[in-house]
């Protein structure tokens, strides 16, 4: 079926979460939806806070603009507009929009009779920045702990942070989540190279099979993980790489508050080494 004409077929009433009706129409080539609306209507304020800050903030040099949250004195109460209050609007503004942008991705996998894997995968990023600026602060007791809106702000924030722990590499869920973005790269690259390599012969040759893609890979190392599987794959290791990093994040004050270094003494404490 022409992609054209697959598109009227599929774009049809329904799948809404919410609202019935109301703003379930397209413009262009874009689907609206009641959370295309609340998209919209955070991403414009927030932006305009956003300004709004740089105005105050007294320079307008790109690397420089900084939004910092409340002082730690505010704890978790709301702040006044120059002292944090522009940040925990802009955070709120965030938020919605980011909630709304994975909702109308719910409604559209609705219209079309998919899965919600898209939706899935995206909520793993809007957790790791819930984890960032919401859940580990209310853990220790106040906004101060977020990361300023800033290009070289929110930079110094993460070197600052990891300094607090000594040597923040040391932290193990660190390490994994490090690791499975390498791996994240890895497949990804595997994959898309594999793919490109079969379907973009050279001039005049015929584009090749899946069985190609498979048997490289058992030619090569004994295993191919399979066409499906590989995305599969893909996803659960991006997955995971987002998750151990929000937890690497939110164990780092909430529960253990001493240098990563000194984490690893349960291992030179181990009863196995003799004196
Ligand atoms: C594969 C396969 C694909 C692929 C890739 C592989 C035909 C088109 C890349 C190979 C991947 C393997 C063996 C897993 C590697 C494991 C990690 C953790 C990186 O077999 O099937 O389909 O794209």
């Amino acid at each position: 079926m022409a992609m054209l004409s697959f598109e009227r077929k599929y774009r049809v009433r329904g799948g809404t979460l919410i609202g019935g009706d109301l703003f379930d129409f397209w413009v262009g080539p874009f689907y609206v939806g009641f959370f295309g609306v609340t998209t919209a209507f955070f991403s414009l304020l927030g932006t305009a806070m956003i300004i709004w800050g740089a105005v105050q903030g007294g320079t307008w040099n790109i690397w420089q603009i900084n939004i910092a949250p409340p002082d730690l004195s505010y704890g978790l109460a709301m702040a006044p507009l120059n002292e944090g209050g522009l940040w925990q609007i802009i955070t709120v503004c965030a938020l919605g929009a980011f909630l709304s942008w994975m909702l109308r991705e719910v409604e559209i996998c609705n219209k079309l009779g998919m899965g919600y894997h898209v939706p899935f995968a995206f909520a793993f990023a809007i957790f790791a920045y819930a984890t960032l600026q919401v859940i580990r602060p209310v853990l220790m007791g106040a906004w101060g702990h977020a990361f300023p809106y800033g290009i070289y702000s929110h930079l110094d924030w993460v070197s600052n942070v990891a300094y607090q722990y000594l040597h923040f590499h040391y932290n193990p869920w660190h390490g994994i989540a490090a690791s499975l973005f390498f791996a994240t790269t890895l497949a990804l690259s595997m994959h898309g190279g594999l793919v490109l390599s079969s379907t973009n012969p050279g001039k005049g040759e015929v584009v090749k099979t899946p069985e190609h893609e498979d048997t490289f890979f058992r030619d090569f190392i004994g295993y191919s993980v399979g066409t499906l599987g590989i995305h599969r794959l893909g996803l659960l290791l991006a997955l995971t790489s987002v998750w151990f990093a929000a937890l690497c994040i939110v164990v780092s004050g909430p529960f253990w508050t001493r240098g990563w270094p000194e984490w690893w003494g349960w291992w030179l404490n181990l009863p196995i080494w003799g004196h």
